[in-house]
């Protein structure tokens, strides 16, 4: 992707870990890659289609003289946020904060941390068996559009389906989302535990009844096998109350471990039920 390059911004601040550089404060370096698409302003000559870099470099100087926090990482953190929230052409910002002066004692040339941040696409199913069905699952898009770092892009209907599973629980609502998110996938995760509390979720039988379910399906075309969390969601090919709504608001979108697009696993399903349904007669 195209990117503006900001290099060696001076900005005069007061970040720092010992009392003395939060006092009398010392000299930040910054240099930003701002990743955009810049064909619209290449092509047009306007301004309006871009990334204004004098407009960044003077935000970049606001926020380091107006915030006061210990550590460089965090520093570069709240900058990559603030930009990232506050310029919708933004999808993806590496940042290099240098500390020329930082009090360690020998003859180095400079510290510095660098980050990379951006905008993922994250697509998570929703489902709800107890009290509220319909308010539960309203409450959880409602609070992701709220979420900092987060923004719902689309909606699927919500399907009633048979539980699947353990099946001597009530029937489920179930819908899917697609979720614009500079969120990583484990800090997702968390937000979205912390939406399933709000639902005054218990955790009782595994696969039992709950008032709120909020799993990630996909997170980009990332694979990821940890023991908290594992993307694609390990069962969705098998679940139609996951690949109907989801097909509906991402037909196209591909699973990046069987290579096929939600459309081509919904079918599959639809035809094995099909068999299983001639079988049984
Ligand atoms: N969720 C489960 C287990 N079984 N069945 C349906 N129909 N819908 C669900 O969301 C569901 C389920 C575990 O999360
Ligand atoms: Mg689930
Ligand atoms: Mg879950």
């Amino acid at each position: 992707m195209d990117q503006i390059h900001i290099k060696n911004l001076e900005v005069y601040a007061h970040h720092g870990v010992f009392p003395e550089e939060n006092a009398l404060g010392q000299r930040f370096v910054i240099s930003a890659s701002l990743f955009t698409d810049t064909w619209a302003a290449g092509q047009t000559d306007e301004l309006s289609h871009s990334i204004h870099y004098g407009e960044v470099s003077q935000r970049m100087k606001r926020y380091m003289e107006t915030h006061t926090h210990k550590l460089l990482e965090r520093v570069a953190q709240g900058l990559a946020e603030d930009l990232l929230e506050t310029y919708p052409l933004l999808q993806k910002v590496r940042l290099e904060l240098k500390k020329p002066w930082a009090p360690v004692g020998l003859p180095l040339e400079t510290v510095s941390v660098e980050i990379e941040r951006g905008w993922h696409t994250a697509y998570i199913a929703l489902g709800s068996n107890l009290g509220d069905k319909e308010g539960y699952l309203n409450l959880a898009v409602q609070e992701l559009r709220e979420t900092r770092g987060c923004q719902v892009e689309a909606v699927s209907s919500y399907l009633r389906t048979e539980p699947y599973g353990y099946v001597e629980q009530d029937e489920f609502l179930n819908g899917c989302l697609r979720l614009r998110t500079w969120l990583p996938p484990l800090q997702l995760l968390s937000r979205l535990h912390e939406i399933e509390q709000k639902a005054n979720r218990v955790r009782e039988i595994h696969w039992g009844p709950r008032t709120l379910d909020l799993d990630i399906i996909f997170y980009d075309k990332e694979i990821i096998d940890l023991p908290e969390l594992t993307v694609p969601h390990r069962d969705m090919q098998r679940r139609d109350f996951v690949l109907f709504p989801l097909e509906e608001i991402a037909p196209w979108a591909r699973h990046p471990v069987f290579g096929k697009t939600v459309s081509e696993l919904a079918g599959e399903l639809r035809e094995a039920k099909k068999m299983e349904r001639v079988e049984s007669e």
